[in-house]
């Protein structure tokens, strides 16, 4: 009961105090959504193509955050949160092809203004749910008028197959209020999850051949 009322009280002291703390996540989400929108627009007016299908940009909300700090035992301040939860600033960039990610991926790698701390591949180690995706922690430029910040964000690299069984086992674990789930189902989505995947493989030969 204590913990509920503690997470009532953080909560509120989340929203009316720390506006100021996100304001700098907020600021490396527009410049991550602008670089992304300047390479879409480059690449299709140069090749014609672009891998960007779609994106998403989200800054994570007080309940989350809270959810997260609790999950990894964060002390509730500021300069702890943001060394420890580095995707409070969240993209998340959906493309066609599975060699599409890795282009991304090869992109960012060489810019001058992100920095790429960490990668997580759950393309290539998908996790136990099915959840395939390619996670790159970086830090990214944002230049003030007396300051320059290195922001850490999350970007998710994922096709369109992908996003489409990430969102839906989503919505059907949040049914179930996550952790619920019959185990016949969790078997299920791990079968979606391959059979999808299997579709972006067959689509990739595809491409390739058409290449060719
Ligand atoms: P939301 O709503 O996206 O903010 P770590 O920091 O490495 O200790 P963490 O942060 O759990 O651990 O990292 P992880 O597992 O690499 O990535 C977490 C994010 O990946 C989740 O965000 C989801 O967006 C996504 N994700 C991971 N596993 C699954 C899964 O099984 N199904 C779906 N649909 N998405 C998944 P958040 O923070 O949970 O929420």
């Amino acid at each position: 009961m204590k913990l509920q009322v503690n997470r009532i009280e953080m909560f509120e002291l989340i929203q009316k105090s720390w506006g100021a703390f996100f304001h700098k996540y907020e600021m490396a989400l527009n410049e991550l959504q602008s670089d992304f929108q300047i390479i879409d627009l480059e690449w299709k007016t140069k090749f014609g193509y672009s891998p960007i299908e779609h994106m998403k940009a989200r800054v994570k909300n007080p309940l989350s955050l809270l959810k997260k700090m609790e999950k990894k035992n964060i002390p509730f301040n500021q300069a702890a949160v943001c060394e420890q939860i580095r995707d409070i600033a969240g993209m998340r960039i959906v493309t066609t092809f599975i060699d599409d990610v890795y282009m991304l991926k090869q992109h960012i790698e060489n810019r001058e203004d992100m920095r790429v701390v960490q990668v997580k591949d759950y393309i290539e180690n998908p996790k136990a749910s099915g959840y395939k995706s390619l996670h790159l922690v970086v830090e990214t430029q944002v230049i003030l008028s007396e300051d320059v910040l290195w922001v850490p964000a999350e970007i998710q690299l994922r096709t369109s197959s992908m996003d489409f069984w990430a969102s839906t086992e989503h919505k059907l674990n949040y049914k179930y209020q996550g952790g619920a789930v019959p185990q016949e189902a969790k078997d299920q989505l791990v079968e979606l999850s391959k059979a999808s995947f299997s579709w972006d493989q067959q689509m990739s030969e595809l491409r390739n051949q058409l290449l060719k």
